[in-house]
């Protein structure tokens, strides 16, 4: 019987992979900023109809600052790297989207599914398409419950392999802060502290953890990240960790309370896997009357922000 020849791979220009969108392809070619946003926050980690505004607003902000934004996810089975009108309002939405980390694409990519992206498939997505600098709310990490459940977020493995930079207000504080840092430090993340000399606690200015390196402006973390190129080396990514305001942290004795009532209602459902986290943001939200909500938003859009003016520190250095 003849051997039927292998198929020919796919070429990358019939089908590039991020999508970029026509803004995001020429900031690129031209060398402009440009920042990575994840979608998994708009799709899941916020409640809906404010979503879309957030969506919206966040796109605005890294343009105020001179940037471009790229949102990334993926809809019917391709992933894209800037979304266009229509794209963004499908993300916030269409509730049957579903959150992939970076081992769902590829099964997401082959039987044409949609969802929004996490940190890990954002970072990865971003950095495949040749982008530097990322913003997020907080990332995932090693949960509470880890001895029991062993959950801990595909984001730290894999941020230890891919080379972004990404701007965030430390970890979710629903997670165990000191050991998230103690895998960071283990898988070579590295981790600044931005204008402060402790960790960030996410909903709290302060996760009370210190931090190793404080940087002060924009232009000290682009000579970090010409400083690790320079280096070479494995990837890895490099945190940036900023923030929220004092002012519009939510109120940490409030946060300590509600935070405990939220793990032990996830622990009597059993809520586990990617449930966890959407599951712990919209209770901490619904028990806080939204406090942690404002807080939860004030923390991106500083990020945000900050990661545009990265992006265009990082981008005049490159000229
Ligand atoms: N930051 C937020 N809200 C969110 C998330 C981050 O302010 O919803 C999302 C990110 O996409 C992150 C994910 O990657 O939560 C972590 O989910 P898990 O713990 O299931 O890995
Ligand atoms: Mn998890």
């Amino acid at each position: 019987m003849p051997l039927r020849p292998p198929a020919p791979a796919p070429q990358e220009s019939d089908r590039p992979l991020p999508v970029l969108s026509a803004e995001v392809r020429e900031a690129l070619a031209e060398r402009r900023p440009v920042v990575a946003l994840e979608s998994t926050i708009i799709a899941h980690g916020l409640p809906r109809p404010r979503n879309l505004q957030v969506a919206g607003e966040l796109e605005d902000l890294v343009r105020e600052a001179g940037a471009v934004p790229a949102t990334v996810a993926v809809l019917d089975g391709r992933a894209h790297a800037g979304l266009v009108s229509g794209q963004l309002e499908r993300v916030a939405g269409d509730t049957a989207l579903r959150k992939l980390g970076h081992r769902d694409l590829a099964p997401a990519l082959a039987l044409g599914a949609s969802g929004a992206t996490t940190v890990s498939a954002t970072a990865f997505l971003a950095a495949r398409a040749g982008l530097r600098v990322f913003a997020t709310g907080g990332l995932g990490g090693v949960h509470r419950e880890w001895v029991r459940t062993q959950d801990e977020s595909a984001d730290l493995r894999l941020l230890a392999r891919t080379g972004i930079t990404v701007v965030c207000a430390g970890v979710k504080s629903i997670l165990d802060v000191p050991a998230t840092l103690q895998r960071l430090e283990t898988l070579g993340v590295g981790v600044l502290g931005y204008r402060t000399e402790h960790f960030p606690g996410f909903y709290l200015s302060s996760s009370g953890e210190p931090v190793d390196w404080t940087v002060r402006t924009p232009q000290e973390v682009a000579a970090v990240m010409r400083a690790r190129d320079a280096l070479g080396g494995p990837a890895a990514a490099l945190v940036v960790a900023n923030p929220v305001p004092r002012a519009d942290q939510l109120d940490p004795a409030v946060h300590d309370r509600v935070l405990a009532g939220a793990l032990e209602v996830c622990r009597e459902r059993g809520i586990t896997g990617q449930a966890v986290t959407p599951f712990l943001l919209e209770y901490l939200t619904r028990e806080t009357g939204g406090a942690s909500l404002e807080a939860n938003l004030a923390a991106v859009r500083g990020n945000v922000r900050l990661a545009a003016r990265i992006a265009a520190a990082d981008a005049a250095v490159a000229r």
